[in-house]
């Protein structure tokens, strides 16, 4: 297949970060191949959780999603590389984490939907949007991958 490079936005949610979880999910992303170019640990300002979740926002659980998600600190990452908005998805597993399938981060490290432990972007588009959202376009570092086997042309 003709592999488009993409980027995409990963954030370990609250409980994840409570849980040690991140050295985790680090791991798996950075051994599948992908791609590090940004990685920051915040406290998610409301409006940036408004604004990445705005499509929830009439949705019955959102305000208890936006009181777990500023519950305590996430840490934002963009990964790159060929497919990584699809593949990061298939990584992460469903949205409910009672039917996520073992292997995934999910279905590995979550029971419930409302504490599923990652983010990550479900399309092309809303990489882009979200990406812009949380990181700063200097806060995305561009480094050659000097000639290690996952580099694609
Ligand atoms: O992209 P996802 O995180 O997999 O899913 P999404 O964008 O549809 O929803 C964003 C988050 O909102 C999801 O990770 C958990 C929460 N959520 C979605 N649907 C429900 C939900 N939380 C509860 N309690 N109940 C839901 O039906």
């Amino acid at each position: 297949p003709a592999w488009t490079q993409e980027r995409t936005l990963v954030a370990v949610k609250p409980d994840g970060v409570q849980r040690r979880l991140v050295g985790d999910v680090i791991r798996r992303f950075e051994k599948r191949g992908f791609k590090l170019v940004g990685m920051k640990m915040l406290q998610a300002p409301e409006n940036v959780l408004a604004e990445h979740y705005h499509d929830l926002r009439r949705k019955p659980f959102y305000p208890a999603l936006i009181s777990y998600m500023s519950s305590g600190p996430v840490v934002a990452m963009v990964w790159e590389g060929p497919n990584v908005v699809c593949t990061s998805r298939a990584m992460i597993g469903h949205t409910d984490s009672a039917v996520a399938v073992p292997g995934t981060i999910r279905g590995d490290f979550s029971i419930h939907i409302s504490r599923n432990v990652i983010h990550a972007s479900d399309s092309v588009a809303e990489a882009q949007r979200e990406i812009q959202l949380w990181f700063q376009s200097n806060e995305l570092v561009d480094w050659a991958n000097e000639g290690h086997c996952s580099s694609f042309n």
